[in-house]
């Protein structure tokens, strides 16, 4: 048992922010109304045959569209600080291009910005979490670099319409799934299948965008509306998978694929090297002209060098990592290229397909952030598991945020800079190619209701202690009162 001297040293100090997660095509619904246009999840969804497990669609999802003001009473009751959500797009600029604003879908946003702060909470808004307008998508969408203005304009009319409330964006939501899932392994929307080639190019622009958004901010917005602008990246942690040197290597190099991928030009000016390496020699290899890895100019990379104010960081998972002998080096795939072999342990407990809960890992990538990008704020944006089915004793959820925050807890003591805390979700949502079998929320939703009912489970009373806390470990776990101070 702790004593509740150390209990109190342990509290997770007044300015660390805590809060909640969703996003806007897993939770709005109103797919169509008041003058909407159509996205690449709209238009997935509903074609035949279904991507989607079950042919469900989020047409309806949670209804937050219309319930955003109980969604904002049920964050209050948790007593969190800070609602993260993302504005849809193509319900503000329904054809995807700035001369048209559909002034229903501004007022949507407005109102929900309003109503969180008037309960006393902040935004954290997300530009960008995966809903592209059709219409953009038509034209290539990410992989087409024309893309890059196109984001720079939306960009900009959501900083000027929203920017004197909003003072925490983030532009884009995990690139390595916009990219690598949507346009590489196609399991995500547009569902495009182009390995070791498109999935390449659209992060090239994806990260222009992401520098030209926060260029634009940084020249035209700042000043006036005093906030900051990140992005936000997820990787799971990669354990090395013995202590040779090949697979240390592996371990680190497939880091540098899904994580530096991104941060590397952002932090560091230009893709890791072991990515250009890699991806060049097995380009010549296989005989193309040039590397599949797309290259920066020298002006590129100054343009892109430090446009970030802090790091959005997602973790849910770990995976164990060994170097890949391959010597044939013909499969032409960003997951061929970091020629590494990943795979979970059986005794790791089992959340869903992809998801195994480790929570030792959140430590490990906090530390692999500060040692490889040094003291930039990190803000935890994502974390959480999976159950399945209706029951409302999450008790296995209540372990995973307890056991994971103790590792947060660990890695601000250890000076590691982290200014916030954001888990995924605060209900039940779609969750995009698995429907509504993975339920990430706190609060049940009730998807066979049309009232989209809101259950809390179990763990509602554990985040609101935590939240109004800032403790992971309940008082009446403490043994010796004396040195309590609250
Ligand atoms: C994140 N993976 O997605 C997203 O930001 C959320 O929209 C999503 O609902 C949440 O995590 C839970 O899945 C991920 O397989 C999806 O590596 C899949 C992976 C990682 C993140």
């Amino acid at each position: 048992q702790i004593s509740c001297y150390e209990l109190n040293k342990k509290r997770f100090p007044d300015h660390f922010r805590i809060g909640l997660a969703t996003s806007a095509y897993q939770v709005e619904g109103g797919w169509n109304e008041d003058g909407k246009g159509e996205n690449i999840w709209d238009r997935s969804v509903h074609s035949i045959p279904s991507p989607i497990f079950n042919k469900e669609t989020g047409d309806i999802a949670c209804d937050s569209y219309h319930k955003y003001k109980e969604d904002i009473r049920l964050l209050k009751n948790m007593g969190v600080d800070h609602y993260r959500f993302s504005i849809s797009w193509s319900r503000i600029l329904p054809t995807g291009y700035a001369n048209q604003i559909n002034e229903a879908g501004v007022n949507y946003y407005k109102n929900l910005i309003k109503e969180i702060r008037a309960n006393g909470l902040e935004p954290l808004v997300t530009i960008y979490h995966w809903d592209l307008p059709q219409p953009l998508q038509d034209l290539g969408g990410w992989p087409n670099e024309y893309i890059v203005d196109l984001f720079e304009e939306y960009a900009r009319v959501a900083f000027t319409l929203f920017g004197d409330d909003v003072k925490q964006w983030i532009t884009i939501n995990e690139p390595k799934q916009v990219c690598q899932e949507a346009y590489g392994s196609g399991i995500k929307a547009p569902f495009i299948k182009s390995h070791g080639l498109a999935e390449y190019l659209c992060t090239h622009n994806v990260i222009k965008a992401h520098a030209k958004a926060w260029h634009l901010y940084d020249d035209e917005f700042r000043n006036k509306q005093k906030g900051r602008v990140g992005i936000v990246i997820d990787t799971f942690w990669m354990e090395p998978a013995s202590d040779s040197e090949a697979d240390i290597n592996a371990a680190e190099r497939q880091l540098q694929f899904i994580f530096g991928w991104y941060a590397n030009p952002i932090l560091r000016g230009d893709y890791p090297w072991q990515m250009k390496k890699f991806i060049g020699e097995r380009s010549a290899k296989q005989g193309f002209k040039t590397s599949r890895l797309p290259e920066f100019t020298k002006q590129e990379i100054d343009y892109i060098n430090g446009t970030i104010d802090f790091l959005g960081v997602n973790y849910y998972t770990t995976n164990m990592v060994s170097e890949k002998n391959d010597t044939v080096r013909n499969e032409v795939s960003w997951e061929a290229d970091a020629e590494t072999i990943r795979f979970v342990k059986p005794e790791w407990p089992f959340s869903t397909t992809w998801l195994r809960v480790v929570p030792w890992g959140i430590g490990k990538v906090m530390h692999w952030v500060k040692k490889t990008y040094g003291d930039i704020p990190i803000w935890i944006t994502e974390n959480g598991m999976a159950t399945y089915g209706e029951s409302l004793e999450d008790d296995n959820r209540i372990e995973y945020y307890q056991k994971h925050l103790s590792y947060v807890r660990d890695a601000l003591e250890d000076g590691i800079n982290i200014i916030g805390y954001t888990a995924w979700s605060l209900m039940d949502n779609f969750e995009w190619q698995v429907g509504y079998d993975d339920r990430f929320g706190f609060y049940h939703v009730d998807f066979k209701s049309p009232n989209r009912t809101r259950t809390p489970r179990k763990s509602v009373g554990f985040y609101r202690q935590f939240a109004t806390t800032r403790c992971i470990v309940d008082k009446s776990q403490c043994v010796d009162d004396n040195h309590m101070d609250n």
